[in-house]
């Protein structure tokens, strides 16, 4: 297996699922980013005075704690970690978010080598999932769950492949090319907004329009802020079954992106009962909000819950 097919093969995806409620609330305005707009597994990226999800190892009172902190390039090898709660013992009881307990992504600090891995977890919380990095270099990972009965906790970690390092410069770009399939991103991603996103998936010029359900979706997307890989919010338009949401050839995400730049976003989509991984770096457009209020700016996220939040939470698990 070459190492695309095996990036591919790993995908899982999870991120980011809520459903057609939240589109719906989000036609009504811009969303706030940040500040407990949204509780749930992928809780909102942040914006003035609140920190985006994965860029710390720990937070909420958990910590992200890998057993190595190095890889080694082109070897299959086992990632290990626990999550630890306060008092330092690890925490075992975690709730089902988008059909799993746990999820993993894992890329490369350049925004190369992305795998979205589903570990399994012994009953002393220690988890573990089977990896192999490609290329050396310098790798974040994160971790994406629900502790049970809390909010959702996103923890980043940087892991060590050691080798020489050829860091890649991701250049935009709208259409990715991934096994014979293409797949086009339409849309804007505007800063401090639920930005819609569609991404069209054809096969030798034709479109897709059985795609499976992954993971509560037809398709799962991951979107990092390219300079520091912060994880951001996105949801799926739909859900598998709900008599509104088509196969494919198009699926519809609302992505917040907290501040203008360049993210890096990651479709992983299953058709033909395998996942694959369709990548893009993508611009904003336009202009950031200007600064929320240092009173709003300390609110910390789950203090205010919208009442659909309740919605999405119980949407989690029920998806397949
Ligand atoms: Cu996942």
């Amino acid at each position: 297996m070459n190492t695309a097919a095996k990036l591919s093969a790993y995908g899982a995806a999870l991120v980011l699922v809520f459903a057609g409620a939240w589109a719906a609330g989000s036609a009504a305005g811009p969303l706030t980013v940040g500040a407990g707009a949204e509780p749930g597994p992928h809780a909102p990226g942040g914006s003035a005075g609140i920190q985006p999800d994965g860029l710390a190892s720990a937070r909420d009172g958990y910590t992200f704690v890998p057993e190595r902190t190095t890889l080694t390039p082109g070897v299959a090898e086992e990632f290990a970690f626990r999550i630890t709660g306060s008092g330092g013992a690890a925490v075992t009881q975690f709730d089902e978010a988008h059909e799993k307990r746990m999820h993993v992504v894992l890329v490369r600090r350049d925004g190369a080598a992305y795998q979205h891995l589903h570990p399994e977890m012994s009953a002393d919380g220690v988890w573990r999932v089977p990896v192999t990095v490609p290329a050396a270099g310098s790798y974040r990972a994160f971790a994406d769950f629900v502790p049970r009965g809390g909010q959702g906790v996103v923890l980043g970690v940087d892991l060590q492949a050691p080798g020489a390092y050829n860091p890649v410069v991701p250049f935009p770009t709208r259409a990715a090319e991934v096994d014979g399939y293409r797949v086009e991103l339409g849309g804007d991603l505007r800063p401090g907004h639920a930005s819609r996103l569609t991404l069209d998936v054809t096969r030798g010029g034709r479109p897709v329009a059985d795609l499976q359900p992954y993971l509560g979706a037809y398709g799962h997307l991951v979107a990092l802020r390219q300079g520091d890989l912060a994880y951001l919010h996105v949801h799926p338009d739909g859900t598998p079954g709900d008599s509104r949401t088509a196969p494919g050839p198009q699926v519809t995400f609302f992505a917040e992106v907290p501040t203008a730049g360049t993210y890096r976003l990651f479709l992983d989509f299953k058709h033909g009962d395998v996942v694959r991984t369709a990548e893009f770096t993508v611009a904003t457009r336009g202009e950031e909000p200007p600064p929320r209020t240092p009173a709003a700016g300390t609110e910390r996220r789950g203090d205010q819950r919208p009442d659909s939040g309740d919605q999405h939470r119980d949407q989690h698990g029920g998806h397949g």
